[in-house]
This record gives structure tokens, C-alpha cells and sequence, in this order.
């Protein structure tokens, strides 16, 4: 079918039109592919036939490259060039030439017929420029910071190096320190050893230690007796269930009788002839005295030695003895002589310990001193406890150092604070929204959370997980997205996760916050991170467009 407005070009000045009509729809830089032989033929672009020059923008497609119809919708794989002057040219589909409809990308019109689509390239390109100008803007401004960001992350990685350097050394002081003070816990501990034999030596404990062999011995009796006790309970109860009162045996009577009494029983025969007495179980003692009840002179019941004995007979002397020393020794406190091996050079020290024990010695002799008083054991404790304090000093070092270390690595790596470090700088900074009744917080490389503005409980929203993994690694477009997973869970539902999209701006800050299904998070954020110098990283925003 014949574009309609071609049919109204016809009786316009021939030559003009016929020119004008045959480049509609043609990009600038075809424009000479466009031109008849002097034979007034034409060639499809891809060579494959010849035709009249009449046949180009004829509504009929002839040319399988759909190269002869630029200008109509004749040929489905054909495309048309708007020109869009004052605004930017754009390709169009051929389907949509003449279809009546006003297209965006062709402001100009072009694709209708005259009067149709009015031309609002002006307007339009006017406004795309403005807008243009001040992403650029924002753009420039946003690099410029980012440029000190970038600055930043180097200046990070020299201190953490030198950071590094000066703990490596630390630990090399720190190694040596623990090293030394193991040395003297152990000398001190031997010392302390032949302390404590000495100690072992002395009249209360040693006291103590028969007083403990004796109450072992006497349970152990104890025991045999009352088994003894239940046995022969046993058979005297068999004797007295069991025998014939018919026989008159006096010897047998007067065993029972005598077994009733002492067990505090009713008489079997009474029991026998329906008496109302009731047969007692719990064998008593003697004198009727109940088991369980306390002593007035305050020594253990039998409940008390069952349940109690067993702890006294478990102590540990060892440490009573060292418990019983501390006891004694507390009052006079520390004297200068034991303080004073932790000034003395290690050379020192076994000397310094052989005069010391000299000196006691005979102070004890002379009777300046009471005896025994060395406190080796103290002494040794306190080495160990020295020992214990550098060691776990030494090992923060070392946490220290290796977290440094691991930071240096992710400054410049891709997948953290990208090739240039430009994330380094917002490293657990944390962004604010407020949205409906929450406030929403993004602690960058953390945590998200989601704090309630009238009390009740913060939730987790999730851990930092990753940048977009669709993209690759170091690509702008790689650090449009950031994922953080693994939140509270929600109820009846999935953990609680975030999606980060980022985009250049000046200033770091969450822009927006919706919930996209339930316990899914969108956050929008700016950051100067993702603005790259203009021009650089321009991944062809233009294509099929073009600027005029
Ligand atoms: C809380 C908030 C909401 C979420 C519901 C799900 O109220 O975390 O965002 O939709 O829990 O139960």
C-alpha cells in the first residue's frame, strides 16, 4: 500500500519530492548509497538485485535486506532513521511507520504523515539537555569525591601496612616476654614443689591425713555391721513368721519376744489372732530412738554419716594445706623480698632464690621470722599467672595483625571494595530512612535492620552477602547492587533480605525503602563510589541514538 502522504507529495514541485521521498527514512551517513545509476537504476545494499530507481520507497518490498523501503513499513526487517533535529535520532521498527501513532522515539513526526505528529523536538530536547546537564553535574561533583575516596583507601593501606610492620614486631617482643616468664614458672613451679613436700611434712597435716585413715577404717566397719545387722534381722524374722507356737519351745519364744522388743514389733501372735497392732517394718534401735532425728550433742545422725561422710572422706588435703597457708600468711601480706624477682635479670633469679632461702632460713633460726613462710606456692602462681596475662596479650597481637592483614586484601579486591578501593571509605558507615513506622538502617557491609520507631523489637534484615553476582566483578555495573541475606526469619515466611541498588550521587544516603513481597527489602541509595569521571565507563547509553 502506497503511504498515504506519498500520494499527497505527488503534485508538489516532482523532482524535490521524488529527491526528498527517496532518502525518507535513510540515516545521514547512507545518504550517498541513495542515489540512481545514469541509467536511473538502483542496487539493494546488500547487492543482491538491481531495480528501477523508481522502486526505492515505493510501499513494495523488493530488496531481501529490506534495504529498498527505508522510509515505509513495506519490509519487516527494515528499520527507519527519524532525524529528530534539535533532539537525538533514534531508528524506529519500519512496523511502526505510518501506523497513526505518535512515537517517543521519533519526535520529529517523521514517521507519519505531515500534520499528524507534531514536531516537539525542541521541547523535548530541551528538557533531556537540562536533565543531562545536571546528572553531569552530579556526576562530576560525585567523582570528584570519589576521587578522595579513592586517596583514602591508599592511605588505609599504607597505615594497615605499617600497622602490620609495628605489630610484627610486638610480636617478636611479646614471644620473647612469654618465653621468659615460661621459663620462670616453670623454675618457680619446681621450687614450689619441694615447698609443698615440706609443707606436707608438718604435724596438722600429716594429723589430718590418720584422722582421714581413721574414718575410712571405721565406715568400713560401720558397714560390715549393719550388714551383718540386716541378716541376721532377716532370720530372726523368719523365725518369728515361721515357728510353732503349739511346741511351748521357750528358747524359740523368748528369741522372739526378745527380737520383737529390740525391733520395736508387735507381737506375731497378737497380729495372728486379728489383733489391731500393726506390723512394724522399720527396725529401731534399742532404746526406741528414730533414725533421721539429730543428736542433742551435735554429732551426726545416720542420714547425716550416709550423706556427708563420703564429702569428708573426698577432700583434698593438697589443697586445704595451700588453703590453710594462704589463711595463715594473709594478714602480713607481701613482703619487698618476694616482689622483688620481677626487677631481677633472668641470670639473676636462681641466685637471688638460693640466697633468699639462706636468708629465711636463718631468720627462722634466729626467731626474727616464724617458720615457714616462703610462700613458694604464691610465688609460683603468681609466675603462672604472669604467664597467662602475656600470653593472652600475645595472641590479641596477633588477632590484631591478622585482621589488618585481611582488610589490606579486601581494600582493592573486586568483589569488596572494588578495583580502586572506592568502597573502603564507607566501611560500616551507617545510612538512615525513615519509612512508615520504621526506621530503616543500612550499616554498609554489615548489617540492615529495621528499627521500630514506637518501641517493640529491632529486626535483622539481613548480613552483607554480595555485590551483583550477574555482572562482572569490577564492572559498574557490578557495584549498582548489593546483597544482604540471611535476616531475621519472618513469620510463616522467609529470612528477611535486601536488594541495594545504587546509583551516582553526592552525597552517601538511602533514597528510598519499599517492601517488594513480605520480609523482601528494596533499598535505593546514592553514593559519589559510583560516580566515575564522565566519559569513563560509558557503556553506550546511545545506541541507536544519536545526538544532532
Ligand atoms: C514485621 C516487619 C514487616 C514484615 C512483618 C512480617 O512487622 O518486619 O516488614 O512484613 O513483620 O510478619
Amino acid at each position: 500500500m502506497v503511504a498515504p502522504w506519498l500520494l499527497l507529495a505527488l503534485p508538489l514541485s516532482v523532482t524535490a519530492a521524488a529527491a526528498r521521498d527517496k532518502l525518507l527514512g535513510v540515516h545521514p551517513t547512507s545518504v550517498s548509497k541513495y542515489t540512481p545509476t545514469k541509467s536511473n537504476t538502483w542496487k539493494c545494499l546488500d547487492g543482491s538485485k538491481e531495480l528501477p530507481w523508481s522502486a526505492v520507497n515505493d510501499d513494495y518490498c523488493d530488496c531481501e535486506d529490506g534495504s529498498d523501503e527505508p522510509g515505509t513499513s513495506a519490509c519487516s526487517n527494515s528499520q527507519f532513521w527519524c532525524q529528530n533535529a534539535g533532539h537525538i535520532g533514534s531508528y524506529i521498527p519500519s512496523s511502526r511507520v505510518g501506523d497513526g501513532l505518535c512515537e517517543a522515539d521519533c519526535c520529529d513526526g517523521s514517521d507519519e504523515q505531515p500534520g499528524v505528529c507534531p514536531n516537539r523536538c525542541k521541547e523535548i530536547g530541551e528538557a533531556y539537555r537540562a536533565n543531562r546537564d545536571a546528572e553531569l553535574k552530579i556526576q562530576k561533583t560525585g567523582s570528584k569525591i570519589r576521587s578522595t575516596y579513592i586517596a583514602f583507601a591508599h592511605k588505609e593501606q599504607k597505615r594497615l601496612q605499617e600497622e602490620v610492620k609495628s605489630l610484627a614486631k610486638e610480636i617478636v617482643t611479646k614471644e620473647k616476654e612469654v618465653e621468659r616468664l615460661r621459663d620462670i614458672a616453670e623454675r618457680t613451679e619446681s621450687l614450689s614443689q619441694a615447698a609443698l613436700e615440706h609443707k606436707k611434712q608438718s604435724p596438722l597435716y600429716q594429723s589430718l591425713l590418720n584422722h582421714n585413715k581413721a574414718l575410712k577404717s571405721l565406715k568400713r566397719e560401720y558397714q560390715k555391721h549393719a550388714d551383718r545387722e540386716r541378716q541376721l534381722g532377716d532370720i530372726l524374722g523368719s523365725l518369728r513368721t515361721g515357728y510353732n507356737p503349739n511346741y511351748q519351745d521357750m528358747a524359740v519364744l523368748e528369741a522372739v519376744r526378745g527380737w520383737e522388743e529390740l525391733a520395736g514389733l508387735p507381737h506375731i501372735n497378737d497380729i495372728k489372732k486379728g489383733g489391731d497392732a500393726e506390723e512394724g517394718g522399720e527396725v529401731t534401735t534399742g532404746e526406741g530412738e528414730k533414725a533421721g532425728e539429730p543428736e542433742d550433742d551435735g554429732l551426726w545422725t545416720k542420714d547425716e554419716l550416709d550423706g556427708e561422710l563420703e564429702d569428708i572422706l573426698g577432700t583434698d588435703y593438697t589443697q586445704l594445706l595451700l588453703d590453710h597457708e594462704e589463711h595463715i600468711n594473709a594478714p602480713t601480706g607481701d613482703s619487698v623480698l618476694f616482689k622483688i624477682t620481677s626487677y631481677l635479670p633472668d641470670s639473676l633469679l636462681p641466685t637471688y632464690e638460693v640466697w633468699k632461702d639462706n636468708l629465711l632460713e636463718w631468720l627462722e633460726r634466729l626467731g626474727i621470722i616464724p617458720e615457714e613462710t616462703s610462700g613458694a606456692t604464691s610465688e609460683s602462681s603468681r609466675a603462672q599467672q604472669n604467664l597467662a596475662t602475656a600470653t593472652s596479650e600475645l595472641n590479641r597481637i596477633k588477632g590484631e595483625k591478622s585482621e589488618a592483614e585481611s582488610t589490606i586484601v579486601k581494600i582493592f579486591h573486586p568483589e569488596h571494595f572494588g578495583i580502586e578501593g572506592e568502597w573502603k571509605k564507607m566501611d560500616d558507615e551507617c545510612l538512615e530512612y525513615e519509612f512508615g513506622e520504621y526506621t530503616y538502617e543500612l550499616c554498609m557491609f554489615r548489617e540492615a535492620k529495621q528499627k521500630p520507631k514506637n518501641g517493640g523489637s529491632t529486626f535483622s534484615l539481613g548480613r552483607f552477602k554480595s555485590w551483583n553476582t550477574d555482572a562482572r566483578p569490577g564492572s559498574p555495573e557490578y557495584y549498582s547492587k548489593q546483597y544482604y541475606k540471611h535476616g531475621a526469619r519472618c513469620w510463616n515466611g522467609p529470612e528477611r533480605s535486601v536488594v541495594v541498588l545504587w546509583t551516582c550521587g553526592t552525597q552517601n544516603a538511602v533514597t528510598s525503602v519499599a517492601e517488594l513481597e513480605k520480609c523482601e527489602y528494596q533499598y535505593t541509595a546514592t553514593s559519589p563510589a559510583l560516580c566515575l569521571p564522565p566519559g569513563a565507563g560509558d557503556n553506550g547509553n546511545g545506541k541507536n541514538r544519536e545526538e544532532l
